[in-house]
């Protein structure tokens, strides 16, 4: 369905199977070295969602090919999977897959009191979609405007296993997460809180 223009939600793409194996990936990738951190913001405030980067690593605001505000190990690798998945994602939602590469996966880790504040995403330096996978416990997702970080919004709930791409005049809407429910993850998935996998185009040459 289009939630606004270029703005499509595919509920419930991944089958539980899918979702299963995305799940056991992400535990790999939180893995260190090069692993799930928390974000520093340059004003002293700490991101309650934990973050692991792949493909290229990015710190407030500017991605870079090593965890320079963690460890420094250089960024776990693109997987090949990804890009697949980040293809069929499009062609599911627009009918027709993007044609860049997608190269960076942000994969955030919400428990039940974590949430993101209304932000826009800007430091790509492509106009490609961006794509969200949910994994897990339901969230409130909250769509707002391009010009501001207040009203008007929409609050919708992302369920496990929905897909979102964000796309044209869509990619430059503030969004956050205000939200966790907490239990509220498919039986049969064992998982507490909530995965967000976020697929990008960095712009940028390695
Ligand atoms: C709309 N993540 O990683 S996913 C982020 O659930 C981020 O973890 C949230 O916002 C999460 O930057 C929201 C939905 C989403 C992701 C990227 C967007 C919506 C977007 C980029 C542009 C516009
Ligand atoms: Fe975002």
């Amino acid at each position: 369905a289009e939630v606004a223009p270029g703005a499509v939600l595919v509920p419930d793409w991944l089958d539980l199977e899918r979702q299963r194996e995305l799940v056991a990936a992400c535990r790999e990738w939180a893995r260190p070295p090069a692993g799930m951190r928390t974000v520093q913001t340059p004003g002293g405030g700490v991101m309650t969602a934990k973050q692991v980067c792949l493909g290229w690593h990015w710190s407030p605001y500017r991605f870079t090919a090593t965890v320079e505000d963690g460890d420094g190990r250089p960024v776990k690798p693109f997987p090949p999977l990804l890009g697949e998945l980040a293809h069929s994602a499009t062609e599911a939602a627009y009918g027709e897959a993007e044609p860049s590469e997608y190269d960076v996966a942000l994969i955030n880790y919400y428990d039940a009191d974590a949430r993101m504040g209304m932000h826009q995403d800007k430091d790509e330096r492509s106009d490609a979609s961006v794509i969200s996978l949910s994994l897990g416990d339901t969230c409130v997702f909250r769509f707002g405007n391009t010009e501001s970080r207040s009203r008007p919004y929409t609050d919708l709930e992302l369920r496990s296993g929905d897909l979102f791409v964000f796309g044209g005049p869509s990619r430059q809407a503030f969004h956050g997460v205000p939200r966790i429910l907490p239990g509220t993850a498919p039986a049969g998935l064992v998982l507490t809180g909530r995965l967000n996998i976020t697929l990008r185009v960095s712009g940028l040459d390695r």
